[in-house]
């Protein structure tokens, strides 16, 4: 499978009013297939008062923004006719502060307050994020809630059996539309206690066989490697930083540990990615395209699901701000002129320039292109599905080169060149920074 992550307001905009919407996902759909992606992921596309989505007020619609529930009908047929599967990012760890089950507990329902997590325990309060230290409990007239998101996020209480209960309705609510599958948004987060919330995972999931769940465990790779055997799809953030790193360093030791520790000898699939939304772009951590077109090269021929974030197939760029985080999710540039009909206008570009080359127009005009590097190699992915499920084998470091076998119905070799010179090896040359796969 060739996965695409899709930020719906930025991406194509089908009735004129400049934010991205579902009417436009559709429209996109040819240029998709000639990535090869047969895998969408949409971020959140609930209700919700927010630019991200994040902060759902209903989980049961679709955000008036972006189209209705009939849009998205018609969305699921299109993709299903064209052979690509749909997946929804869902928030369930927390409420947006405005859904209305939190506006009645912050008004005295009794029942809509143990929906949420309150303290009073001073000490409790205090705690604070353990990756940057921010505030996790929030002040209200009616006590302090726990909100680990921030304040607009309130966490829901999953011990309460009617909340557990509502949120696998919901979940089936869409599994019956015919999505086929859901982003476990901040999957380790549901409960502190890691065994707890591991126990929780099961159960919640129970019944929907056959449904693809990809957990976001952005963790260390055991934990990661636990909440694999349960959803059987994991995000793989180690080797996102191997690929980047040994591609900044021209070096594959980073790459061949990351290979050997998230890769190799697991019960679940990884689900590979240069970048998310929660990252910098990749060209503002590589300038060269070169360099870039070496770590797709790797990516798109290891085995897994590789996800593609939308715009790193343009070169798009942006820096990773966690109180500016639509940096990363600018518009999505069609034409040159970033005037045209599709283009979304809901931001104001910080990054990219008319004219300066990174639209798909400019992409496709230019032969040796990103653009056309990765639908290269998204196409041949598609049409080995095989590798997700690859074992590796004679995998080796000599000098700047990384080789690897992938060993499934068919074996092929692959060599990658990470150095900046033209190297020889067995009377194969590799170009700087090039690629080789052939038939083992
Ligand atoms: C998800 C979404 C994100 C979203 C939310 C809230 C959650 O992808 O877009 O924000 O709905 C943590 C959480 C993730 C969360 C990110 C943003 N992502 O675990 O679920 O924060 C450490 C921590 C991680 C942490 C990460 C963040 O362990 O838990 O992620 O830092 O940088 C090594 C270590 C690893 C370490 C990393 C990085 O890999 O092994 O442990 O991770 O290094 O140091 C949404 C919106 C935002 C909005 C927010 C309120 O998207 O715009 O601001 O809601």
């Amino acid at each position: 499978m060739v996965g695409y992550e899709i930020f719906v307001r930025s991406y194509r905009d089908a009735n004129g009013d400049g934010i991205g919407d579902i009417r436009g996902i559709e429209e996109s759909v040819p240029y998709l297939l000639l990535l090869g992606v047969d895998l969408l992921w949409l971020m959140p596309i609930f209700e919700s008062p927010s630019f991200h989505g994040y902060d759902v007020t209903d989980f049961e619609s679709i955000n008036p923004l972006y189209g209705d529930i009939e849009d998205f009908k018609r969305l699921i047929s299109v993709l299903h006719d064209n052979g690509m599967k749909v997946i929804l990012d869902f928030p369930l760890q927390h409420t947006s502060s405005l859904h209305p089950w939190f506006e009645k507990a912050l008004s005295g329902d009794e029942n809509f307050r143990s929906y949420y997590l309150w303290s009073k325990d001073e000490e409790v309060l205090l705690e604070r994020r353990d990756w940057d230290g921010q505030p996790v409990w929030h002040p209200s007239p009616s006590g302090h809630y726990k909100g680990l998101f921030g304040a607009g996020l309130p966490d829901l209480n999953y011990t309460n059996e009617e909340v557990f209960r509502r949120m696998r309705k919901i979940l089936k609510f869409w599994f019956d539309m015919g999505v086929d599958g859901v982003r476990l948004d901040a999957a380790k987060h549901i409960f502190d206690d890691p065994e707890q919330n591991k126990r929780f995972w099961q159960e919640f999931l129970e019944g929907f066989e056959g449904k693809m769940f990809i957990g976001e465990i952005w963790a260390s790779q055991d934990v990661v490697d636990e909440y694999g055997e349960i959803f059987k799809y994991v995000f793989n953030f180690l080797l996102s930083y191997s690929i980047k790193e040994s591609v900044k360093r021209e070096d594959p030791d980073l790459l061949i540990e990351g290979i050997q520790e998230s890769l190799m000898n697991k019960s679940y699939t990884p689900v590979n990615f240069l970048t998310n939304h929660d990252m910098t772009r990749l060209a503002d951590e590589i300038e060269d395209e070169r360099k870039r077109k070496l770590a797709f090269s790797v990516l798109m021929t290891l085995p897994g699901v590789p996800f593609i974030f939308y715009g790193e197939e343009l070169g798009m760029k942006g820096r990773y701000d966690p109180f500016f985080t639509e940096d990363v999710l600018e518009p999505f540039p069609w034409k040159e002129t970033l005037y045209s009909k599709g283009q979304t206008m809901w931001k104001s570009f910080k990054y990219l320039r008319a004219h300066s080359g990174f639209s798909v127009e400019a992409n496709e005009n230019r032969k040796d292109s990103l653009l056309n590097h990765i639908r290269k190699l998204g196409t041949w992915r598609k049409s080995n599905p095989w590798i997700d499920e690859a074992d590796i084998d004679k995998l080796e470091k000599r000098g700047s080169i990384i080789s690897y076998e992938l060993v499934g119905e068919e074996r092929i070799c692959v060599l990658h060149n990470f150095s900046n010179k033209e190297v020889e090896i067995e009377r194969i040359f590799l170009k700087p920074y090039e690629s080789f796969i052939a038939k083992g």
